[in-house]
């Protein structure tokens, strides 16, 4: 199927004029890819499917070994963001979506989000955030920025699905409505280097990516799952029925006191961070430390996985960061949901958006 895809392309591509077997072959391309996406969706069994758009991330990108990227370069940062993409999609692999949206086809819901780089004020590391069809509620497109200006350096990890590069992890949990829940997976104690020193650009994505999955309380989805209005999200599935899981604006608000050793986030001595008495441990916190990283947490994947109506009893809590099925059914997938988006976006004005979220 691949290859056929492939062969379309190259004979539409080649071609002098624009005959009627050449508007044939085209039309015959982008039903293709559509198939290519389904099977792809199918092999991995996804519930959810994240289409990352590159196509503007290498304007203004820093360039390959700049101290934004952590002397790292822009294919890697790349692969760092789609990694954050897996393992969103993991979590809900085995599961299905009952959410009234049209574009929710056997369960399945599909997100595209474009990745670029803009000057971003203060201590924005990156913004994430989506838009949404006033008539559903449903998303449009998705946006992930990435601040370029020289203020915000990144632990661009070359081996994005393992976390050696840390000595500790501290995994804990928290009680919500009388609900145990984990929600502290993060890696800290890193030795001296760029992992110490910088904000780990994974976990900056997974939390931006949530954002872009309608994480924030103006998302439609995202209100009607506070069940009250009251500051908190409601679970009402699957193994952590009855948590109620406090937020504000577009994160969550729990902290959790330092792990005890003087080693949080790295051994201080000498150096020029100092543990706090609290942070916020979970991916969808406000801030993120510097020199630490944050898997999902059972708590934000309840939450999001409450907001988009996932059978929770069929939610993976632990997802496991997995390598992209391929780099070129990455491709087709992006394509096909570009084309749509940019054709719903002409349909459509009075799509509202909104941009929201820093890590
Ligand atoms: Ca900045
Ligand atoms: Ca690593
Ligand atoms: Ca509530
Ligand atoms: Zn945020």
């Amino acid at each position: 199927m691949i290859d056929r895809c492939l062969s379309l392309l190259l004979s539409e591509g080649t071609s002098g004029k624009r005959t009627r077997s050449t508007r044939t072959a085209l039309a015959a391309l982008v039903s293709c890819v559509a198939l290519q996406a389904t099977i792809s969706s199918e092999a991995i069994e996804a519930a959810l499917v994240i289409n990352l758009d590159f196509t503007n991330f290498s304007t203004g990108a820093p360039a390959n070994g700049d101290p934004i990227l952590g002397g790292g370069t822009v294919a890697d940062a790349q692969s760092v963001i789609q990694t954050a993409a897996s393992i969103w999609e993991q979590a809900f692999a085995n599961s299905s979506s009952s959410i009234g949206w049209s574009t929710n086809v056997g369960g399945t819901l599909t997100q595209t989000i474009a990745v670029e780089w803009a000057p971003l004020s203060g201590s924005t590391l990156a913004t994430g955030g989506t838009g949404w069809f006033s008539s559903d509620g449903r998303w449009s497109s998705g946006t992930l920025t990435w601040d370029n200006d020289g203020s915000s350096d990144f632990f661009v990890d070359a081996t994005p699905t393992e976390s050696s590069e840390w000595n500790k992890v501290s995994t804990r949990d928290l009680s919500f409505n009388g609900i145990a829940m984990n929600a502290d997976r993060t890696s800290y104690d890193a030795a001296a280097g760029v992992a110490r020193s910088n904000s780990d650009m994974l976990t900056v994505a997974i939390h931006e990516i949530g954002h872009a999955l309608g994480f924030f309380d103006t998302f439609p989805a995202f209100a009607a799952s506070d069940l009250g209005s009251d500051g908190d999200v409601d679970i009402t599935g699957g193994p952590f029925t009855n948590a109620e899981i406090v937020y504000a604006g577009g994160h969550t608000t729990f902290q959790m006191l330092s792990p005890a050793g003087g080693d949080f986030p790295y051994d201080p001595g000498g150096g020029s961070f100092f543990p706090p008495a609290n942070y916020y441990p979970n991916v969808m916190g406000s801030s993120i430390l510097t020199g630490t990283r944050k898997r999902l947490t059972e708590t934000d994947i309840a939450i999001v996985g409450q907001f988009l109506q996932f059978d929770m009893n069929h939610v993976d809590f632990d997802p496991q960061p997995v390598p992209e099925p391929s780099s070129l059914a990455v491709l087709a997938l992006g394509s096909a949901a570009l084309l749509g988006s940019r054709a719903r976006q002409r349909r459509r004005d009075r799509k509202r958006r909104l941009r929201t979220g820093q890590a």
